[in-house]
């Protein structure tokens, strides 16, 4: 039996109630790891009006997708396309269900495909629509629309194939009121930290600034409507407590592109996010961490908010020259970086930071800076470097400078670019093949990473546990580790570099290297693992899990 709700079309000039059909479900297919606040308020969203939601993992296997598809039978599926390189993936899953047989309604929101959404519909002809920047009301009204058998075209912020054509609708506003929302789905079970759940959360969505080579700001930038858009702070702070008693929640990800804090209108707002955090009785009890630019590093107030549970601080520093921060539309200097990490390492704050040690303006030069930079910062082991390359995303100023200079290569998958000294890129090449940057810096089991989750769990032991009679001579082991991995990083580069600048033979090789990873990985899970068995009794009796001493023991 169809079930049918009166209903207001959202923004579509429509007058007068029309009636909902809520009988067939929604299905949304996305990238699921580390939960994904962007299906979540689609869900939620959905959800409050009548919908049944099912979240479906991008990665599991495309067959399971297509059963589920088949026995769900949906009213439409939404695609969720946030990292642009998996575009050619979409398009095979999105084929293959296509091929046998779903013929729902099918749409794709995210990044790229609002940004890019004639690319996005003619690589992926089985779409046939996309919803463009923020989803929920689109994709709400598109339900509705289809699921009552009315046309759906006119809908704002949506573009849809049309015969050989791509037409697209004006652009619906930005969601003015985030605090109208419900809150975010989260029915999974939620990644841990030394027993404590970890919630991503968001305060705000957009950034005021224009970092070149970012697609965010582009984002919220092209919809019409205020670009950042902050929540109250005491609604936040509802939500928090609300997933603190419900779910247990205690270490939380503010997901904010560039958390509220720059200039004095944010720094208010995050006082008084602070002051409520006090008044809920959560500070104390709950830690939190943010992303956020080097410029917006202000001592008192960091030290306000590590005192109400502030415990990681990522932040994109980029470069460390003043040309590299230039070409990356920075606007910021190599002395305000500087002065960041100087401030957070008083404050005792763990931090991890991204930074570009390839991008388009890069010398030999720029690189020695950069290391020079990167050794300064690193020098006493408090965090493992890690670097990348800059990537040309679609809808960025730099990929649009890389278009008009001719540099620009590679497809929508592998947007790439060649340096101006064809050395560099010989040098990039080499350095890939014999550092495994996938072992090494990047991807979850890689080593910097690993040693950074060891540091960010020792500001939760220190914040959330009782005190460990050898966390000093813990924090210096892996102090000294962190120096020596760094240290054979900045060799490898530095050999690599001299090698192809100035003819100098690199004594590095890949199996050589490799050694030096393993160890280094046997070293910090040897310390590390050691260091929590010696104190299981004190965590688990924390953690009210003396059940698990007993299973231990036995
Ligand atoms: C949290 C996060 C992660 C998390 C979790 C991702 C997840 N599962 O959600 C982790 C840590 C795993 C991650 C990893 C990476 N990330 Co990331 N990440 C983010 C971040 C900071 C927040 C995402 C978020 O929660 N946003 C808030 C929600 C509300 O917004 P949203 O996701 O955009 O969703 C809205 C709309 O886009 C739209 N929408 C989205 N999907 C759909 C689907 C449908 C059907 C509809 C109708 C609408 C719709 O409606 C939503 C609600 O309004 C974004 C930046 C950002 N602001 O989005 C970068 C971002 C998505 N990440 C990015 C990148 C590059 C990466 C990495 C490659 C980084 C790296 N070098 O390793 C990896 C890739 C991982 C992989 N699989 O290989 C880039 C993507 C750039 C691009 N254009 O492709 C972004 C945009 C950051 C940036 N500054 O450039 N990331
Ligand atoms: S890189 Fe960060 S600060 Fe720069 S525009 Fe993007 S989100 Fe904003």
């Amino acid at each position: 039996m169809k079930e049918w709700v009166a209903f207001p079309i959202l923004g579509s000039g429509s007058t007068g109630e029309e009636r909902r059909n809520v009988s067939r479900p929604v299905m949304l297919v996305g990238f699921l790891a580390q939960a994904n606040l962007g299906l979540g308020y689609l869900a939620s969203v959905l959800r409050e009006k009548g919908y049944r939601v099912e979240i479906v993992d991008f990665e599991s296997e495309p067959e399971h997708i297509l059963e589920q598809a088949k026995s769900l039978d949906p009213v439409l599926i939404g695609f969720s396309l946030i990292f642009q390189f998996y575009i050619e993936r979409f398009h095979s899953l999105i084929g293959l269900l296509r091929k046998a047989g779903i013929n729902c309604h099918f749409t794709m929101g995210g990044h790229f495909p609002s940004l890019s959404y004639q690319q996005a519909l003619e690589f992926i002809p089985e779409l046939d629509s996309v919803v463009r920047f923020e989803g929920e009301d689109t994709l709400l009204e598109l339900a509705d629309l289809i699921g009552s058998g009315r046309d759906w075209r006119a809908i704002r912020g949506l573009a849809y194939r049309n015969g050989d054509e791509i037409t697209a609708n004006p652009l619906r506003p930005l969601i003015d009121d985030l605090d109208r929302l419900p809150y975010p789905d989260r029915n999974y079970a939620p990644a841990m930290v030394l027993g404590h759940p970890i919630i991503p959360i968001l305060a705000s969505r957009g950034c005021a600034r224009t970092c070149s080579f970012c697609s965010i700001h582009m984002f919220y930038r092209s919809a019409p409507g205020k670009v950042v858009r902050t929540r109250k702070p005491a609604q936040v702070v509802r939500e928090m407590r609300h997933l603190y008693q419900e779910r247990g929640a205690t270490v939380f990800l503010f997901q904010d592109d560039d958390f509220p804090l720059f200039g004095p209108v944010w720094q208010r707002w995050t006082r008084e996010f602070v002051a409520e955090l006090y008044r809920s009785g959560l500070a104390g009890r709950v830690l939190w961490k943010i992303s956020c630019r080097a410029d917006a590093v202000d001592p008192e107030l960091f030290a306000e908010m590590r005192a109400a549970g502030l415990y990681f601080v990522y932040m994109g520093l980029e470069s460390g020259t003043e040309e590299g921060l230039k070409t990356l539309h920075k606007e910021i200097t190599v002395e305000q970086n500087l002065r960041a990490v100087e401030v957070l390492k008083k404050l005792d704050l763990a931090f991890q930071f991204g930074f570009m040690l390839f991008e388009p303006s890069s010398t030999f030069e720029s690189i020695r800076e950069n290391l020079a930079f990167l050794r300064a910062i690193v020098d006493d082991g408090c965090v493992a470097v890690a670097f990348c390359r800059m990537i040309p995303y679609d809808g960025t100023p730099i990929k649009d400078e890389l278009v008009r200079t001719g540099r620009l290569k590679g497809d929508v998958c592998h947007p790439g670019y060649d340096f101006l000294d064809p050395r560099l890129d010989r040098f990039y090449h080499a350095l890939t093949q014999v550092v495994d940057l996938r072992g090494w810096i990047h991807g979850y089991g890689s080593l910097s990473p690993k040693i950074n989750i060891a540091w960010s769990e020792i500001s939760v032991l220190e914040r959330l546990f009782p005190p460990l009679a050898d966390m000093a001579d813990y924090k210096q082991a892996l102090r000294e580790l962190t120096k020596a991995s760094n240290d054979v990083l900045f060799q490898i580069v530095e050999a690599t570099a001299l090698e192809f600048s100035g003819g100098i033979p690199s004594r590095w090789n890949k199996d050589r290297l490799d050694f030096e990873c393993n160890r280094f990985l046997d070293s910090l899970i040897e310390m590390r693992d050691g260091f929590m068995l010696r104190h299981q009794d004190t965590l688990l009796k924390a953690l009210h899990r003396e059940d698990l001493l007993e299973h231990a023991c036995a």
